[in-house]
């Protein structure tokens, strides 16, 4: 099993019934287990403007999917959701990233992983240190400490909404 941290975003069709949607559809992804979710973060919209706020959110999972397979079963996910790809970085109901995959580093047509921006995302970083090792460090040695210091800020606000009511238990 190789741990991955996936992003999720939502800012159309009721976001926080998306995101937990999402976190049921990932758990039950075939060789995967779900092992930690951040809380739910209010972002204004990096991209086109005139479009509502964001809730954003991190989850670590467990699985033997590789990264193209993984990525299908995302994509599969956002469809699920009635995801329309018209604009980038335009409003959706729902958007998974893979942000880290172990340790690898991946530049393919279809993928990009570390996920190229999230270095320079608050919405991201903020949840990402909050369920991982705070001394997580990425495939090119940047340190999630030094990249919270570096990240401009853009209000990111913690809500008090749940991807779940009860958080999983940590399996061994
Ligand atoms: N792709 C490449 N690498 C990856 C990866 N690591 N994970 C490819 C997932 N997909 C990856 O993505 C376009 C293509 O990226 C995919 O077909 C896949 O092969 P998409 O989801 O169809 O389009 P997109 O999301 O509009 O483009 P992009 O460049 O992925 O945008 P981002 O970076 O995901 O940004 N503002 C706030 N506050 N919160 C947000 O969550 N999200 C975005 C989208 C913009 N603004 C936001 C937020
Ligand atoms: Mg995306």
């Amino acid at each position: 099993m190789t741990p991955v941290y996936i992003a999720l975003g939502s800012n159309l069709g009721n976001p926080e019934v998306q995101l937990r949607r999402a976190v049921t559809a990932l758990e039950t992804l075939p060789d995967t287990q779900l092992d930690q979710m951040s809380g739910v973060y209010r972002s204004v919209a990096v991209g086109p403007k005139m479009q509502p706020d964001y809730l954003n959110a991190v989850i670590q999972l467990a699985t033997k999917l590789s990264p193209t397979n993984l990525l299908d079963a995302l994509q599969k996910i956002e469809q699920d959701q009635d995801r329309i790809r018209d604009e980038r970085w335009g409003p959706r109901t729902l958007d998974l990233d893979i942000l880290l995959y172990g340790d690898l580093q991946v530049a393919s047509e279809r993928l990009t992983i570390p996920h190229p921006l999230m270095q320079e995302r608050d919405f991201v970083l903020y949840p990402l240190r909050e369920i991982s090792n705070t001394n997580l460090v990425l495939p090119d040695g940047a340190d999630i400490g030094t990249l919270l210091r570096q990240c401009p800020d853009n209000g990111l606000v913690r809500t008090n909404y749940q991807l779940r009511a009860t958080q999983p238990t940590q399996s061994d």
